[in-house]
């Protein structure tokens, strides 16, 4: 797709989207109930499709055989992954720029639209917990039991991060930029909002195509639905999905990352538990090579595969080989990869296999062009994150 024009950007905004300050919550129900705090669980019509693994938070996941329909995933089908209810998003709803900034401000997302270059870019959203029920049955892990669809390939349309912090300026020291939703998620006793952040240099990925944080405001040529982040949320190409923060309320320039809950504790890698490990631990940044079977067909005797492969987050990388055994792994074959293909984007494979043993596994996995291949096994962590040993599904079951 072609980034929008800034007029048809505009133009298209206008039928309900930045006309009048009251069109801000009118193209939506209101989600959330403000008198208790807590999740309203009737789910959005457009939504109605997704498994859902819990529906207070919202956590849902699209069937497999529609994920892999097109490379570029139809809003219906993309997952949603929230920890806390959709916010309220009043009319005067701003979204505020500080800490290391020559001139901390606030906008409204008109004002941001208007005064930014607009910019798209087509990427990869996947959340760090897919495939989770994997882990599950080494050793019991919580979290929602996710399987192989909380991914997403999807068009974001918005405004660059870079532009922003270029009109405020930046103060000596600045290294990292915060992210904090409107949202209000249980923890203990009180709430706190989701909250990401990314190395200032991130924003060195860019180039004329893609930006290093988007602030996106529509996803596949619409508004935000509100439970991708209406009005306004961050899309972090390359990065796990926990980075792209829903409902983006505040932007803070700071020397350090976030101390943000989802930053400073969660989405980390670690392999005991102990304490001075997740002290230890990096926030998770980018994401790694991961490949699924989503759907097989049988005709003539023969079984057609689909799935999806995600090259690991980095410029440039690409899928350079997906494989499939139908003899658990002792030998493979190489499946045909689509067409489409784009940096930070996953890639769709084909395959046609006919099964001789019944009892035997298939098994699928990718390599990319920075050489990572996926394991046959992954050791346990105790958050369940970053699952990528090889598909594995009994011949029995397709
Ligand atoms: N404010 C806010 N942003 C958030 C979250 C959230 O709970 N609150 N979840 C994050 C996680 S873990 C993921 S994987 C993605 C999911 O985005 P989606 O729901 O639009 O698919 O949003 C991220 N941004
Ligand atoms: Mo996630």
């Amino acid at each position: 797709m072609q980034p929008l024009a800034r007029r048809q950007f505009l133009g298209r905004s206008a039928t309900g989207f930045l006309g009048a300050a009251s069109a801000w919550v009118m193209p939506w129900a209101v989600a959330a109930n403000a008198a208790t705090g807590m999740c309203d669980e009737s789910i959005d019509p457009g939504k109605a499709d997704l498994i859902y693994r819990s529906r207070a938070p919202r956590n849902g996941e699209p069937p497999l055989d529609k994920l892999v329909e097109s490379w570029i995933t139809p809003t219906p089908q993309f997952y949603i992954r929230s920890h806390g209810p959709n916010p309220q998003i009043s009319d005067d709803f701003r979204v505020s720029i500080e800490g290391l900034v020559e001139r901390p401000q606030e906008f409204t997302v008109q004002q941001l639209l208007e005064k930014f270059p607009a910019s798209s870019c087509t990427c990869t959203v996947g959340c760090a917990g897919l495939r989770r029920y994997e882990f599950n049955k080494m050793k019991k892990v919580g979290g929602v039991q996710w399987e192989e669809g909380p991914i997403g390939n999807a068009v974001w349309s918005g405004i660059r991060l870079s532009d922003v912090l270029k009109h405020v300026g930046l103060k000596a020291g600045a290294k990292h930029v915060w992210f904090d939703g409107a949202d209000a998620v249980p923890e203990g006793d009180h709430t706190i909002p989701f909250g990401g952040s990314v190395p200032l240099s991130k924003m060195q990925d860019e180039d004329k195509k893609m930006p290093g944080v988007l602030l996106a405001t529509h996803i596949n040529g619409q508004p935000l639905p509100p439970d991708h982040g209406f009005p306004i949320r961050t899309v972090v190409p390359g990065y796990i999905g926990a980075r792209s923060v829903k409902w983006l309320q505040k932007i803070v320039v700071s020397e350090a990352s976030s101390p943000n809950h989802y930053v400073a504790d969660a989405y980390k890698m670690v392999q005991t538990g102990a304490a001075i490990e997740w002290d230890e631990a990096p926030p998770i940044y980018r994401y790694i090579v991961n490949a699924a079977l989503c759907s097989a067909e049988h005709k003539d005797g023969e079984i057609h595969l689909k799935g999806f492969a995600l090259p690991s987050g980095y410029k440039d990388c690409s899928i350079t080989r997906v494989e499939i055994s139908t003899d658990s792994g002792k030998s493979w074959s190489n499946a045909t990869l689509g067409k489409e293909a784009a940096n930070f984007c996953w890639q769709l494979w084909t395959a046609t296999v006919t099964i001789t043993n019944p009892e035997s596994d298939i098994c699928v996995r990718a390599t990319d062009s920075l050489g990572n291949l996926m394991p046959e096994t992954v050791p346990w962590n105790p958050k369940g994150y970053l699952y990528n040993a090889w598909h594995r599904v009994s011949a029995k079951s397709i």
